[in-house]
């Protein structure tokens, strides 16, 4: 296996220099135009073999044995990576991806952004097979899609694959919006709503909140083996959660706003249905640096401290700025007025809008939140310090990660699919290309249902 078996390994391996030099790279914004498309070989295996990894009798409890048959189908560079820890005893998994797969109008609306693409490999015809054929090689239970406006071309496509889907439109101008699909035969949808954000003033956008359920789960065989577990014990159900995130840079009090908002009504419709475990998965149009990253993975966030137009770390700090809260540490030592570090002031509405009422500038969510890379090691070809993806998303003038599978505690990640490494993006000179379908790479993870307690 080409991983590294631990954080820890990893960065004993790694020189400073090289780490810096990765990052420096990520940072800078890919303004060249190069001339020729070169797009390296396809590199597919495909298999006819079709182990499942969670159900009834043909569970694999080899771990060996299924992740060499995994490493076998994906693309030489995406390849599974696994958990350095034993995740044998937990038998309940699914595989989860999170893929913005361009809508064709945006690619249509924006051609800056693609014009060293050939046509040909932005044609949705020739994109929506590449996508269905990509998937396939990941062998994912649930998969949800951002950018989506041909939606019943990719609901007749995945139905072939055996998945079910629901869909769900953006308000305004633009056709595109969220979907999500699930394995027919290994899940039941127990219940759906979503989010149009328009309704709290908070643009356009739209999420998703479906309940799922496992049919045939390993704890649904163990209530039937043992009679003294209750039959009110719940199954395995999960909250799976879809947004796409405004993109406008500038907004952060918006994005802010549709982060809060979706975390709390995710919250509270895991409590509803007995504390079920939830993934959040989506294109969030933010940084890993950035104050929403940190809300979402530390569940609180001082709204004062940031600066509206740095909140998603889209657009990049000016030479020699360093963050708010580095400066105030410099400020309580240099005695430097903190009023004259606060330079961006919120204006009532734009506090309202992110804060979602009146006088609270402390955000607070309920969901103890983990990102799914970053708690599988991989290589610094393709990760940043933190451990989440360098890039998932290029195009002429973006290079970076803004795609993400949270799950909280009652999940653990066992594997992910490695992001193709930087340099190795570059040589297509921008995406969708002859391999990949759309200009965001599909993020793939699976995760094991880890409440034993509640079920055995
Ligand atoms: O960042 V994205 O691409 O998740 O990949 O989400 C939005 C952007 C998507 C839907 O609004 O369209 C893209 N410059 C670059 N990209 C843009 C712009 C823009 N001004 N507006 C929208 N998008």
């Amino acid at each position: 296996m080409e991983r590294s078996p631990t954080t820890s390994g990893r960065s004993k391996r790694e020189s400073p220099s090289l780490v810096e030099q990765t990052h420096r790279r990520k940072r800078r914004r890919i303004v060249t135009v190069e001339s020729e498309i070169h797009v390296h070989e396809n590199r597919y295996e495909i298999s006819s073999s079709s182990s499942r990894r969670w159900g009834s009798s043909s569970h694999c409890n080899d771990e060996r044995q299924r992740r060499r048959s995994k490493t076998e189908f994906v693309d030489s560079y995406r390849k599974w990576v696994f958990s350095p820890h034993d995740c044998s005893r937990y038998k309940d998994r699914v595989v989860i991806v999170s893929y913005n797969i361009l809508g064709v109008e945006n690619a249509l609306k924006h051609p800056y952004l693609y014009h060293q693409v050939r046509p040909q490999f932005l044609n949705w015809d020739w994109r929506k097979k590449l996508i269905r054929k990509e998937l396939n090689h990941y062998k994912p239970d649930i998969l949800c899609f951002q950018e989506v406006d041909h939606f019943s071309d990719l609901a007749d496509l995945l139905q072939k694959d055996g998945f079910k889907g629901v869909y769900k439109v953006r308000t305004g101008k633009a056709n595109d919006g969220c979907a999500v699909f699930w394995k027919e035969e290994l899940f039941t949808l127990l219940h759906q709503e979503s989010i149009e954000f328009q309704k709290f003033s908070l643009s356009d956008n739209v999420a998703q909140l479906c309940v799922l359920k496992m049919v045939n789960s390993h704890s649904d065989s163990n209530r039937c083996a043992n009679s003294q577990i209750p039959q009110s014990t719940p199954s395995r159900s999960i909250l799976v959660v879809n947004i796409h995130v405004l993109y406008n840079p500038k907004r952060g009090d918006i994005k802010l706003g549709q982060v809060r908002l979706l975390l709390e009504r995710a919250h509270a419709i895991s409590q509803e249905w007995g504390n079920i475990p939830v993934v959040i998965a989506g294109d969030l149009n933010s940084m890993p640096q950035s104050p929403i990253y940190q809300f979402l993975a530390s569940s609180s966030l001082d709204i004062l401290l940031h600066d509206r137009r740095k909140i998603s770390g889209q657009i990049e700090h000016e030479r020699g700025s360093r963050p708010l809260t580095a400066q105030l540490e410099d400020a309580h030592s240099d005695q430097v007025p903190i009023s004259k570090l606060l330079a961006y002031r919120w204006s009532e509405e734009e506090l309202r809008l992110a804060a979602g009422c009146d006088g609270v500038t402390q955000l607070q969510h309920h969901l103890k939140l983990s990102s799914a890379y970053t708690g599988i090691p991989g290589s610094y070809h393709t990760r940043d310090n933190c451990g989440e993806p360098l890039a998932t998303s290029y195009h002429s003038k973006f290079m970076g990660t803004v795609d993400y599978i949270w799950h909280s505690q009652g999940l653990l990640p066992v594997g992910v699919v490695e992001t193709l490494p930087v340099n190795i993006l570059r040589e297509t000179r921008g995406l969708p290309s002859e391999k990949w379908g759309s200009d965001h790479l599909a993020l793939v993870c699976e995760l094991a249902f880890v409440d034993d307690s509640r079920v055995t």
